[in-house]
């Protein structure tokens, strides 16, 4: 797992993607691997951002790593996608906001529990939520932002969804490392979640 942790953070996609098969091929669970490598890997590589020791370049290409492994543990993470949907879950990054990883394990460990995710992307305005949840007619929206700048877009958005009129029989899910559940009252969300296990856990509790 330390070597793994070692190649995301170095930005080795091909080694990691082997490292990953020999864990799998050694008994690891999947959720583990994620868990206590790629993620951490991840929170490693911020920390050497802030500190000034990596710059954008090498965020992009621990990201790729992070990515590549993540894509390749996919189809060992969610079940089989063929069994009745639990509900459908509207997923997307907020407006201006370009994290992408965080949403994308959250729509997988939600796709893991029997729920439909439809993830509508990143840098996601409040008209493309509406229009979605109007599309759709989910029974909740999940929404990201890991920018102090673009946490602020979640509100934006639930005021949107108020004023058209589709706020009633929608849960509202908000996440990302600079929320918390004190922002995520305030701006009148229903469920804040630090990881996607929560977030799941407090879905399966409204249906
Ligand atoms: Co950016 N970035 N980044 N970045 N980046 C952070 C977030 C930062 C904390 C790094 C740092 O300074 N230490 C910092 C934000 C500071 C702040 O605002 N407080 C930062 C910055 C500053 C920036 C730029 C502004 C840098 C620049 O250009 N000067 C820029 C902004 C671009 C933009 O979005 N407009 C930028 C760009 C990028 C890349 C594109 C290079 C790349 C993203 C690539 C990609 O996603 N494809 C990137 C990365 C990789 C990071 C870090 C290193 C890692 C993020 C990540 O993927 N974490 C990050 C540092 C960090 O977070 N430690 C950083 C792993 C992921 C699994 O965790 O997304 O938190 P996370 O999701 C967690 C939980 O939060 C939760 O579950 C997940 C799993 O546990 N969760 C939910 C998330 N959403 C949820 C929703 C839910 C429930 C749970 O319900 C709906």
């Amino acid at each position: 797992m330390e070597e793994l942790k070692k190649l995301v953070i170095d930005g080795d996609n091909v080694e990691a993607v082997d490292r990953i098969q020999k864990l799998l091929a050694e008994g690891n669970d999947p959720n583990d691997i994620v868990n206590n490598a790629l993620i951490p890997a991840m929170d490693k590589v911020g920390e050497l951002f802030q500190n000034k020791e990596y710059f954008i370049p090498d965020l992009l290409i621990a990201a790729r790593a992070m990515e590549e492994g993540m894509a390749f543990l996919k189809p060992l993470l969610v079940k089989d996608e063929s069994s009745k949907s639990l509900g459908k879950i509207v997923l997307g990054t907020v407006k201006g906001d370009l994290h992408d990883i965080g949403k994308a394990l959250v729509g997988i460990i939600l796709k893991s529990a029997g729920f439909e995710v439809i993830d509508i992307g990143i840098d996601v305005p409040a008209e493309e939520f509406i229009e979605a949840i109007k599309k759709h007619n989910p029974i909740a929206l999940g929404m990201c932002a890991l920018l102090t700048i673009t946490m602020i877009e979640m509100e934006v958005v639930i005021k949107a969804i108020k004023e058209a009129g589709l706020r009633d029989n929608l849960r509202i899910l908000v996440g990302g490392a600079p929320v918390n559940d004190d922002y995520a009252k305030e701006i009148g969300a229903d469920f804040y979640g630090p990881d996607p296990t929560s977030a799941k856990n407090y879905l399966l509790g409204i249906i």
